[in-house]
């Protein structure tokens, strides 16, 4: 019987699901004959999941069954799906008063609820699916992945039905091979009840497929939702530039998982991409990219990209994007401008050059200014978005205060109304250097359940470790309740109130350290 292959993406919060669109277009190329569909239940009401995933295999029946899982980890410091989970965390952790002590016990279990619920309802649903489907074609295989497996693909297995392919990065290699029957093994995955995942397998290099642009004629033939995303005006549809990032930041898995190899998508396919988007009515875009420039080398095939844009004459878009602003020129800067770059995110981390090269960032923060200025420059007058996470290591009150700096600094620059301080605490993440650095330093034990959400782990994966972490826990008790509609901006003023701002040149200079008495972070790959 013939391969037919359906694609369901998890519930998830309406991000538009790009990772199973580029899958099935990859095979589609490849074998134009197989039959698949797209099932997106990030477009279904919840009270509809179970029934909706039935009838889609009744009509269907699939030999393959394609499950995306995209995100698990939910600290955010905005209101997530069961609240707002850094407050409710925090307020456990951190409150003095008791009864908002109480609140965030209440509120933590609400929330370890809604987050025990979802892991163990998407797991339910992946079982009923491959139970439904195997009615129709006993053979039937069920093989998962998307952004939440690569990160946790270790601890996923467990709760899975025997058989199913657990698989890390990206998925095109390991689909093709399952299409054609052959062995797969030797891909990033495991099947579960039959191997364990093999040591240092998240550190394997992913395979170097070019992508071309995806054909979204055939994309609406297989998917016919399709058309949920493009009623929203304020939608931004994901486009893939390039994968991989050269750069090694403390807490980050993705520079593994993509690999430290950049690999550039043709800018000549971006755009025929784009233009089919554009066409349906598309004007905002994400480029979806770990780091849209991940270092200076790049820049050329940036402005390449964004000229190419201009050529085709899609002057009226908007896109959005993670930057890493060290690596812009004033060219750069004025085709990000022409070309509608309306917002982005800057992870710098934190302020203090000192700390930033500490946790292996590569920034230079003084380039990053620089650049800032270009980028203002050249008219760019719209949302910034500096991602700070106080305390990974070594933070002090003068770290802090060097933030401040240099946070005012960019005010100045764009405006402070226009720059926005996203305060995230790290969620820690398996296989990173922050891990290795928890366990030398006796915070975690190896073995230790990364997606737990008890208490006693959870304290310490929403990483903010003593004896800082009390300090920032009251602040950010205490910017929720002065204003709970602009938490990082509060957060700053509350840190300025209490330890005041360092001279930027303070922040910007990075006292050089000799080797021995260096507290680096230990190496793990
Ligand atoms: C861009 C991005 C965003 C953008 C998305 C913009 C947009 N409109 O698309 C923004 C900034 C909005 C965002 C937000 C968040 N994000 Co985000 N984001 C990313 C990022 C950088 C890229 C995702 C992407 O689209 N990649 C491109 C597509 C093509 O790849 P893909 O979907 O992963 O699919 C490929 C593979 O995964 C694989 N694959 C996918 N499904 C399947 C299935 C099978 C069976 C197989 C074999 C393979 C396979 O093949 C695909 C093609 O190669 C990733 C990190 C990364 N570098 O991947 C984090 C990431 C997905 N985000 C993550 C998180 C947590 C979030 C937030 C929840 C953060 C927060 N706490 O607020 C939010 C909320 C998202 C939501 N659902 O509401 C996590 C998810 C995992 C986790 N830790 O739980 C990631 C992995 C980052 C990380 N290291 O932790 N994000
Ligand atoms: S630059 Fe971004 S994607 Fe690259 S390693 Fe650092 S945090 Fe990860």
């Amino acid at each position: 019987m013939e391969n037919k292959v359906l694609y369901v993406r998890l519930p998830c919060n309406p991000i538009f699901p790009i990772g199973v669109v580029y899958l099935a277009d990859h095979v589609h190329k490849l074998f134009p004959k197989v039959e698949q569909r797209i099932f997106d239940l990030g477009a279904v009401p919840p009270l509809d999941y179970r029934t909706a995933l039935d009838n889609c295999i009744d009509k269907f029946r699939p030999n393959l069954l394609v499950f995306s899982w995209r995100d698990i980890q939910i600290y955010a410091p905005v209101g997530g799906r069961g609240g707002n989970p850094l407050q409710n965390a925090f307020e456990f952790y951190y409150a003095k008063n008791p009864l908002i002590k109480l609140r965030g016990a209440v509120g933590g279990l609400r929330l370890a609820a809604s987050y025990y619920t979802e892991l163990w309802r998407n797991i339910g649903l992946i079982k009923q699916g491959l139970k439904r489907a195997k009615v129709y074609r006993p053979e039937t295989r069920a093989v998962i992945g998307g952004g939440a497996v690569s990160v946790f693909y270790e601890q996923l297995g467990r709760s899975l039905p025997t058989g199913t392919i657990v698989s890390v990065g990206e998925g095109e290699v390991l689909l093709e091979r399952l299409i054609l029957g052959e062995d797969f093994r030797d891909q990033r995955c495991y099947v579960v009840g039959e191997t364990s995942p093999r040591d240092r397998l998240i550190h394997e290099k992913p395979a170097p497929i070019e992508k071309t642009a995806c054909d979204y004629d055939y994309i609406n033939s297989i998917w016919p939702e399709f058309v949920y995303y493009l009623q929203d005006q304020d939608f931004y549809i994901g486009v893939q530039t390039k994968r991989g990032c050269p750069h090694n930041c403390c807490y980050c898995v993705y520079t593994v998982i993509e690999g430290k190899q950049v690999r550039i998508n043709p800018a000549d396919e971006v755009v025929a991409e784009m233009k089919q988007l554009y066409a349906r009515g598309i004007r905002n875009f994400w480029f979806t990219d770990a780091q849209f420039i991940p270092a200076r080398k790049y820049i050329d095939d940036a402005v390449e990209l964004l000229q190419k844009i201009l050529d085709a004459g899609m002057d009226d878009i908007y896109w959005a994007a993670y930057i890493r602003a060290d690596n812009l020129t004033p060219q750069l800067c004025e085709l990000m401008a022409k070309t509608g770059m309306n917002y982005f995110e800057i992870g710098i981390t934190s302020g203090s050059q000192e700390l930033v090269r500490k946790m292996r960032m590569g920034y230079n923060l003084r380039v990053v200014l620089e650049n800032c200025r270009d980028l203002k420059a050249a008219g760019f007058n719209d949302l910034v978005s500096v991602n700070y996470s106080f305390n990974v290591i070594d933070e002090t009150y003068e770290t802090i205060r060097q933030t401040i700096a240099y946070h005012r600094e960019l005010e100045k620059i764009f405006g402070a109304e226009k720059v926005e301080p996203a305060i995230f605490f790290i969620g820690l993440q398996p296989h990173t250097h922050l891990e290795d650095y928890a366990f030398e330093k006796d915070i975690l034990k190896p073995g230790y359940d990364p997606m737990s959400l008890m208490p006693w782990t959870a304290r310490k994966l929403l990483w903010n470790p003593e004896p800082l972490g009390s300090f920032f826990g009251e602040v950010c008790l205490e910017a929720w309740q002065r204003n709970p509609n602009d938490f990082g901006r509060e957060v700053m003023a509350i840190l300025e109130e209490k330890l005041g701002c360092a001279e930027l040149n303070e922040a910007l200079s990075a006292p050089i350290v000799s080797e021995k008495n260096q507290k680096h972070l230990a190496r793990v790959n």
